[in-house]
């Protein structure tokens, strides 16, 4: 059997990380990223696992990447694996984001996996691993802060949990919810801020209530967002609005994998191993979890990013993020979100204008025209795109495209009705040159047509004086003659 080697192809970069309060961020390799002339201009997927420490993510999340490898071709891998099926040989090490790593923890923070999947021509997915969350030796602040990032930056979101939700780690949510209530009373959209949230219960034991799988877990969620009667305030918020924040809501039941991958410490990560519930159950989950028509690409507030739109609004998150202690209030994250998004509009729409002014202007009329028509094409890009904010950050922002080609109007106007004038006046003083040209011309016509007309003379003269010479020759000759006689 030959060795497969499914992850030379990439690697775990870890690119955001969180250290004593800190977070640090490798905006260089993030760029290379979301940058790449491949992914720069497509539509972007992010798939994210967040959960406590040695709780199968990673061990999920490679699986994840053997589907995606079978059925996405990659920015380093362009031939699709021609096995039957996804998932491998049963007795395949498991590769990928480091897995079982020991009993030391990793660096908290977001892993990114290098290699981008592909997908026709406008989709790129990433996949991101995630260590820290809910670890006893992570902070409540930095819980949050992990959690409020990973739900910004994915798509898609996995929760990875032991075998119950807990009222603490639905708290966690609040942030997504506040996120959620201030883009729902400012949409233009009329979508929810966040796509898909994915809870993945593992080691489930309840099977008599709620049995395995999609279907048990929907059923369970449901059960557990309902508000109850005795709930605090700030839960039953929470379970009211948790719906608002994400398109889609999504549970999995996981039974335990079988004592060989819970606990040997020499397990790598076979699929014979499973036992079998789980490995069925591991099967559907990803192949309909990662299904092509199930994955979502991120919107923001509703509206599509690409990777280099992406990258920018990542990195003022960032921003943010690491200049406060505190985790940035909803309210800070959602107004940067509007802020940065609109900024772009305005950036994007005052491009159309610029483009428009090309070309040459020749009188003073085209160039009123040529502006007219150059803002009206702005103005409809702007009016045209999917907003986000309410209408006063719409009024605000258009104020400010009107303002930034009121600037180059006046700029561009004077320069040209400045070379209209010049190129005028360049003609007038030609045309005047062409007139003195042409009086010369016709002053020397003249004088020559004189020279001709006295030449004539002269020789008509000496025509004349010939005839009189002759007639003088032969009168003599006639006197002479008659004198002999
Ligand atoms: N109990 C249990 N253990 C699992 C499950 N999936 C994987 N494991 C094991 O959990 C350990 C930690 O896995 P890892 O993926 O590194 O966890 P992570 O820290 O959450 O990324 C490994 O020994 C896996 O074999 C599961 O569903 N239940
Ligand atoms: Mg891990």
């Amino acid at each position: 059997m030959p060795v497969i080697n499914r992850h030379s192809h990439g690697e775990a970069l870890n690119i955001i990380t969180f250290n004593d309060n800190q977070i640090n961020f490798n905006e260089e390799k993030l760029s290379q990223l979301l940058l790449h002339p491949q992914v720069k201009d497509r539509e972007i997927a992010i798939v994210s696992i967040v959960g406590a420490y040695r709780k199968g993510k990673s061990f999920f999340m490679d699986y994840c990447l053997r589907f995606m490898y079978a059925n996405f071709k990659s920015l380093n891998n362009s031939n699709l694996s021609s096995t039957s099926s996804w998932i491998g040989d049963k007795d395949e090490a498991l590769t990928g984001f480091s897995w079982r790593s020991g009993s030391i923890r990793d660096t908290t923070g977001l892993s990114f996996w290098s290699d981008i999947f592909l997908h026709d021509e406008n989709l790129a997915i990433l996949l991101v691993d995630t260590q820290g969350l809910f670890d006893p030796e992570t902070s409540t602040e930095e819980n949050a802060k992990i959690l409020t990032l990973s739900t910004l930056l994915s798509s898609s979101l996995i929760l990875n949990l032991n075998n119950v939700i807990q009222e603490d780690q639905l708290q966690y949510l609040q942030y997504a919810t506040e996120f959620a209530s201030l883009a729902s009373s400012n949409n233009h959209n009329n979508s929810k801020p966040f796509q898909r949230f994915l809870f993945l219960i593992r080691d489930w034991q309840n099977v008599d209530d709620f049995e395995f799988g999609m279907n048990g877990g929907a059923a369970y969620l449901d059960q557990i967002l309902k508000s109850k009667p005795d709930q605090s305030e700030e839960l039953k918020s929470v379970r009211e609005h948790i719906r608002e924040s994400f398109d889609e809501l999504l549970c999995c039941l996981m039974p335990y994998p079988g004592k060989k991958v819970a606990t040997s410490s020499d397990y790598d990560g076979r699929w014979s191993a499973m036992d079998e519930d789980f490995f069925n159950e591991l099967r559907l989950l990803i192949e309909n979890f990662l299904a092509v028509d199930k994955i979502v690409s991120k919107r923001v507030n509703g509206v599509q990013v690409t990777g280099s739109s992406f990258f920018e609004i990542i990195k003022n998150y960032i921003m943010t993020f690491s200049t406060s202690r505190l985790i940035p209030k909803a309210q800070t994250l959602y107004e940067l979100t509007v802020n940065k998004f609109m900024t772009k509009l305005v950036e994007k729409s005052y491009e159309i204008y610029e483009k428009n002014l090309e070309g040459i202007q020749e009188t003073n009329e085209q160039v009123d025209g040529t502006h007219l028509k150059a803002f009206e094409a702005a103005m409809a890009a702007f009016d045209g795109t999917k907003k986000m904010g309410n209408e006063q950050d719409e009024e605000k922002f258009k104020n400010q495209l009107k303002q930034k080609i009121n600037i180059k109007e006046t700029e561009w106007k004077s320069i040209w009705l400045k070379q209209i004038k010049e190129i005028k006046e360049e003609k007038e003083r030609k045309r005047k040159a062409e007139e003195e040209a042409e009086r010369l011309r016709q002053m020397e016509i003249e004088r020559k047509r004189k020279e001709e007309e006295i030449q004539r003379q002269i020789e008509q003269r000496e025509r004349e004086i010939e005839i009189e010479n002759r007639q003088q020759e032969r009168f003599e000759d006639r006197k002479e003659k008659t004198k002999r006689i």
